[in-house]
């Protein structure tokens, strides 16, 4: 195949966040952005020694806008490189989790040395909206920062990129295997299958089929126009047996539905944005029960973009992601993958620490790491040294507070994963008591045991970059020196800048969040965003825990007003960023 070389030169900000490099979509389109940066991805790994020559590489995306030319560069480029083959879901789709399955388990012999997820999550795409492209390693996980840090080296002294542009644009719409000679081919094949495969080995399917075939359950999957359409058709309805329109907005659209849609294109799985679901299962914004004149589902669940995250719901009942991951872990018995036990748990810093008491409770390992799902990697491929007893597999289930729960299966969040854990659950205990378990039920048990940590994020998006940094750094210089001082009748016990060193690695992540810890264990919680493409994000996150024999029932959201009050206070928030109320409440 004819290689061209393309002179290039460096573009500025091409610099991955949280998850992958994200911007407005006409940035990502403008001449030899994706290419400047696809081909800074291939140097770094050529410079990493990673088997580029000859190796099979996956490429596909979350089906928004620009994917499909997107991926046709990619698969240019990638031969250029030296790939032999090329692996995408068919329609050049795949979910986060999806791709990261296809990368661990497809392919005996030559399986690929990773991929690119051509995706911004859920971030709105369309024209107007945004891009993204994230890649991903041999273990199926996001890059870790030394190698991000590779990448923004080469962006930076980029001169060139190779691109093989002879090879005609190539229907990825059905599975099929293109020879392109030379030893290069491209194979499309069912974008659901490996995943389906991988969770089968996790659940119980039979069990799982028992529970949705009981009389009195009924529910509700809202894919949001996103990539989980495909995944939530073919499993919940097709393998598991839900009703046929179980699954609802289940065609990908490259613009989530745009701003037409109740969620305007928005496919984030919370309180705020998915409202047909939350509306459906009989919730406000709030959380709080609505009258209904349709009867509502007893299981209510919704997927992002790229379908990694999840929002999990009874009847009138909102399940808060850290309470989700808490109550998966305490059940994690009753979820075949773990049937030799659960060896260890991981939390991103400003999740709440409802997994920790459970963690400490079940006498499992619990780990704190930085917002981002690339720090679980390492921690689940340490079997060995975190878990001397187990040699190759580490039972670990991990999550954030931003709707994002997963194990060890694979190496993302997933968004699919996460309802199948919940419904084993129900199963296994509505099998056990004979009448049907809700996540209600199971909530209220667990609080019950655990004590309850009340918990809110409230987003101010779209804020001044620099009044952002500015505010941060007040509250930065002021790290350590509030111990002892009283705010709103609660003593601080702690104040400081969060930095982790992954215990695998010895890697330093600094900067990471500036916590207010108080003596009762409550905590106020500042980050910048690493996931948006326009001025800055402001996350506040809040934390008060309840006793076991505390009062367990009040609302979330009321509960954790002092302690906003407290942080504008300690931020004056207010005064830096002009904002009198947040965005997004979650
Ligand atoms: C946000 C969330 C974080 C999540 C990340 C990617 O990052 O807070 O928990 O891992 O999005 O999620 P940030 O830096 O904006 O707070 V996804 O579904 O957009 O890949
Ligand atoms: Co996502």
């Amino acid at each position: 195949l004819s290689v061209s070389t393309v002179p290039t030169s460096p573009i500025a900000g091409q610099k991955p966040g949280t998850s992958g490099l994200r911007k407005k979509t006409k940035e990502f389109m403008s001449e030899n952005y994706l290419a400047n940066f696809v081909q800074s991805v291939f140097n770094t790994l050529i410079e990493m020694k990673t088997p580029v020559q000859g190796g099979t590489l996956v490429v596909s995306g979350d089906g928004r806008f620009w994917n499909p030319e997107a991926i046709q560069i990619i698969i240019k480029m990638a031969f250029a490189a030296g790939v032999s083959r090329v692996w995408c879901g068919t329609g050049g789709l795949l979910s986060t989790p999806a791709l990261s399955a296809v990368i661990r388990a497809r392919g005996k012999g030559f399986e690929s040395f990773g991929g690119f997820i051509c995706s911004a999550s859920h971030n709105p795409g369309g024209i107007n909206d945004d891009y993204g492209i994230k890649y991903n390693c041999e273990n199926g996980g996001p890059s870790p920062e030394k190698m991000t840090d590779l990448m923004v080296e080469w962006t930076a002294k980029i001169a060139e990129y190779k691109i093989c542009d002879k090879i005609p644009d190539l229907d990825l719409s059905k599975p099929i295997t293109y020879d392109l000679g030379d030893g290069k081919s491209v194979e499309v094949f069912d974008c659901v299958e490996d995943h389906l495969a991988v969770l089968k080995t996790c659940f119980d399917f039979d069990s799982i089929r028992g529970l949705i075939s009981h009389p009195d359950f009924s529910m509700t999957y809202d894919c949001m126009s996103g990539v989980q359409g495909p995944y939530a058709i073919k499993i919940v309805e097709g393998e598991l047996g839900a009703a046929a329109g179980s699954c609802k907005n289940a065609v990908p659209l490259p613009d989530f539905g745009g701003p037409e849609s109740a969620w305007h294109g928005h496919a984030d799985p919370n309180l705020t944005y998915a409202v047909e679901l939350v509306r459906d299962m009989g919730l406000n914004k709030e959380g709080l029960p609505i009258a209904s004149d349709k009867p509502i589902p007893k299981f209510g669940a919704a997927a992002d973009g790229d379908a990694d995250r999840n929002m999990i719901l009874s009847s009138q009942f909102f399940v808060s992601p850290s309470d989700s991951l808490a109550m998966i872990v305490a059940n994690s018995d009753l979820i075949p993958q773990f049937k030799d036990g659960l060896k260890g748990c991981a939390r991103s810093m400003p999740t709440s620490g409802a997994l920790d008491i459970v963690a400490k409770k079940k006498g499992i390992e619990c780990f704190e790491v930085p917002t981002g799902w690339k720090f679980f990697g390492n921690l689940m491929d340490s079997g060995t040294h975190y878990f001397p007893d187990k040699k190759t597999y580490t039972p670990f289930i991990c999550g954030e507070e931003s709707f994002g729960t997963g194990a060890d299966h694979v190496r993302e969040k997933d968004g699919m994963w996460a309802v199948l854990a919940w419904l084993q659950i129900l199963a296994k205990k509505t099998e056990k008591s004979g009448k049907l378990v809700t996540c209600e039920d199971v909530a209220n048990e667990h609080w019950k045991e655990y004590g309850r940590n009340y918990y809110a994020r409230y987003d101010y998006e779209g804020v001044d970059k620099a009044k952002s940094e500015e505010m941060m750094k007040m509250m930065s210089d002021k790290a350590g020196s509030l111990a002892g001082q009283e705010f709103g009748g609660m003593k601080m016990k702690t104040n400081d800048i969060f930095e982790y060193v992954d215990p695998v690695d010895g890697s330093v992540s600094k900067n990471q969040g500036i916590r207010y810890i108080f003596e009762d264990g409550s905590r106020i919680i500042f980050r910048l965003s690493g996931t948006g493409v326009a001025g800055a994000t402001v996350r506040l996150y809040l934390e008060k825990y309840e006793a076991a024999d505390g009062s367990l029932n009040q609302h979330q959201f009321e509960v954790v007003k002092p302690l906003a009050a407290i942080a504008l206070e300690l931020s004056q928030l207010q005064t830096y960023t002009g904002r009198e109320t947040p965005t997004v409440i979650t």
